[in-house]
Formats: structure tokens, C-alpha cells, sequence
């Protein structure tokens, strides 16, 4: 229908513009050019518009399909037994969020999944079980339930079982934001395990302790501790909390850090734990950096924009970037989590807004 001539004329042009601008995009495009102004707006996005969606996924619901891969596939054919937490948001993409993976790992009695080593840095945080160990350029830990065990970049490492029943723990890598960055490198060692060539506890006894070997002088990317024993955390995160040290939107938090820097002990993963007592109820917070957690104790929920993720110990879930969230509890909970915070920091794009002071 035309209403009237000025109408029609300008529908004219208008269509003419566009038929005109299709032709340029296509005639330009086949010299790899593009209008910017069609995709501005799309790419500088007032704020962030993570592509992850927030999800749980229930351990209680997972376990079973673990112990049932680990009847189905051997460790020496699946290299590293592990169920990929993928965002139902990105699909195909294995990955946790747009930058770090995570996956839970089953290791079962007598089971070595084989040394190899990668850019890539990862992180354990221990599940379930007796008996598990990673060994790191020849240095074993031993890994308790709650453990944060490190993996830094390019270091060589193999995963054991000396225990009587299965162990999972959680595992998170930055395999995305290295890819991105295309510095992925991979190397399998030509023996199943590496030699061990330093005693068990040794990089505690050196780094771990607050005293350093008097002529230490390294300052590595990544810490040079193996594991942080969930046993020690407990303690201060209960001293912690006795001394009232309470954030509204955080309870007790702390971040797990690099003993001889004091900078974040990975350098691309942040890794943090909190304790949220009995009854806590957070006040409203968002950070750019989204988040993937894991409850190491406890029950409650975690209320997002226009969701609740209702979480009991050992789920996993994920928060967005920049998505409002509050946690809650019921019983006295201790979640661990880990994001790109560190490479967002060191760049000077970290952000976060609350709701309380
Ligand atoms: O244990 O080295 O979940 O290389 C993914 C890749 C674990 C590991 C994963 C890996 C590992």
C-alpha cells in the first residue's frame, strides 16, 4: 500500500539503498573487506554478553556415568578418563565457559593415566576417594578430598591410584584461551610414568611452609607448590571466620596464590575458596569474569537473573560474566571456584559492581 508519493519515493530509495549496499558488500567482500558498521554494534556491546549460559550439573547425577565409562573404556585407550562439563551454550565447543574447560576425571585402583605434558595449565580440585596421586616432573602429591593440586604449563604428569576404591576429582584448564591464542603444544612422555626424582611433600617443605630456601631466587609464572591441602585451608578459612572477617556478598573468600610472588598462583586461572556460614544470604554481586564453581561442603543455591541454581557438595556450576548472582545456604558451605580473573586483571579489564559496600 502507498500512502502517498513521498512515501513511495522514499521506500524507493531505500530499497535501492539496499540492493546498491548488497552489491558493494559482495563485490568488496571478494577482496576480504567488510562494512564494519553492519557488526559494530554486535561486537562493542555496551557490556559483557558472555556466550556461556548459567548451568549445574548435579554430581549426584554424574557419579554414575562416570563409574560407567570406566567400565567401558580403559584408561591406557582414553589417555585421561574424563566427562567434558560442557556449556549447553556452546555447543560442540568442550568447554566450561568461553575461555576454561572443565571436566570431572574417574582414576580407578591401580589405574596410571600416562604422563604427558601441554601448555596448557591445569588444576585438580579432589572429589572423591583414597589413594589418588598426581606426579609433577617427578615430584608425587598425594591428593585428600578438597585438595587443590596445580599442574603448571609444560610440566609432565601422570595421574595414580593406590587406593581400594575409585577417585574423581575435578579438573579445569585453560585449553580454550590457549587455543584462542594458538599456543597449544602437546607431548606424550615415552614412559608411562615419569621417574620420580624428589620425595613426596618436597615442594611443600620448600615453598609451602612460609620459609624459602635462602638462595630462592625464581619468580615463576606459576606456583612452584603442587598442592594446596584442602586440611590447612579449612583452618584458616575457620580462623577466618571466627575473626568475623565477613564480606556480604562474598563471606569469607580468599584466593589461592603463588607463595613466593604473592601473585595468583596460576597465571591465567585464578583460583579462590570461601566460606559461607549456615543461613548466609548474599548480597547481589557481578564480575566480569565468569565463574566456575565447585562445593566442596555444604548445600544452598545460587540465585541468577531470572534462575536458581539449587547446589549440593561436589556440583559444579557456572556464572556468567557480568550476570547478577547471590549465594545462600543452608548448611555451612565451602565452594571452591576458578575463572580467567588473573589474564583480566593484567590486562585492565576486570570488573565488578555489588550491591553491598
Ligand atoms: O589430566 O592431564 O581433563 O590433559 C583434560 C586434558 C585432564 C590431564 C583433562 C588433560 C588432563
Amino acid at each position: 500500500m502507498v500512502d502517498d508519493a513521498g512515501t513511495e519515493s522514499l521506500r524507493a530509495s531505500a530499497m535501492t539503498d539496499t540492493a546498491s549496499r548488497k552489491d558493494f558488500y559482495s563485490r568488496i567482500g571478494a577482496r576480504n573487506l567488510k562494512p564494519l558498521w553492519e557488526v559494530l554494534r554486535g561486537q562493542l556491546t555496551a557490556e559483557p554478553k558472555p556466550p556461556e549460559a548459567a548451568v549445574l550439573w548435579r554430581y549426584e547425577e554424574v557419579r554414575p556415568f562416570l563409574l560407567e565409562a570406566a567400565r567401558l573404556i580403559s584408561v591406557e585407550e582414553a589417555d585421561r578418563r574424563v566427562l567434558v562439563l560442557e556449556n549447553p551454550a556452546l555447543p560442540g565447543k568442550t568447554r566450561a565457559t568461553q575461555s576454561l574447560y572443565a571436566g570431572l576425571q574417574i582414576v580407578m585402583p591401580g589405574e596410571i593415566a600416562p604422563c604427558h605434558r601441554h601448555t596448557p595449565t591445569a588444576l585438580r580440585l579432589m572429589v572423591e576417594g583414597e589413594g589418588a596421586f598426581t606426579a609433577v616432573d617427578g615430584e608425587r602429591t598425594s591428593m585428600q578430598p578438597g585438595d587443590l593440586v596445580i599442574t603448571r604449563s609444560w610440566s609432565w604428569h601422570d595421574h595414580g591410584n593406590g587406593g581400594n576404591g575409585p577417585v574423581v576429582w575435578l579438573d579445569g584448564l585453560d585449553v580454550p584461551l590457549v587455543g584462542f591464542l594458538n599456543a597449544t603444544f602437546f607431548q606424550d612422555y615415552e614412559e608411562t610414568a615419569h621417574p620420580l626424582v624428589r620425595p613426596d611433600g618436597d615442594s611443600q617443605a620448600r615453598y609451602g611452609t612460609g620459609i624459602l630456601p635462602i638462595d630462592y631466587q625464581a619468580a615463576p609464572a606459576s606456583t612452584p607448590l603442587l598442592n594446596y591441602p584442602y586440611r590447612i585451608t579449612r583452618e584458616a578459612l575457620n580462623a577466618l571466620e571466627q575473626a568475623g572477617d565477613l564480606d556480604p556478598c562474598h563471606g569469607v573468600k580468599s584466593r589461592y596464590i603463588n607463595p613466593v610472588t604473592g601473585d595468583y598462583a596460576m597465571p591465567t586461572m585464578g583460583a579462590f575458596v570461601q566460606l559461607l556460614r549456615r543461613g548466609f544470604r548474599g548480597a547481589r554481586y557481578r564480575s566480569t569474569d565468569s565463574t566456575i564453581y565447585q562445593v566442596i561442603e555444604g548445600s544452598g543455591r545460587t540465585i541468577l537473573q531470572g534462575q536458581t541454581l539449587d547446589w549440593h557438595a561436589h556440583d559444579v556450576f557456572v556464572v556468567p560474566s557480568w550476570e547478577w548472582h547471590q549465594h545462600q545456604t543452608d548448611t555451612e558451605s565451602v565452594l571452591f571456584s576458578f575463572s580467567d580473573r588473573p589474564v583480566q586483571q593484567k590486562l585492565g579489564l576486570w570488573r565488578e559492581q555489588r550491591d553491598c559496600n
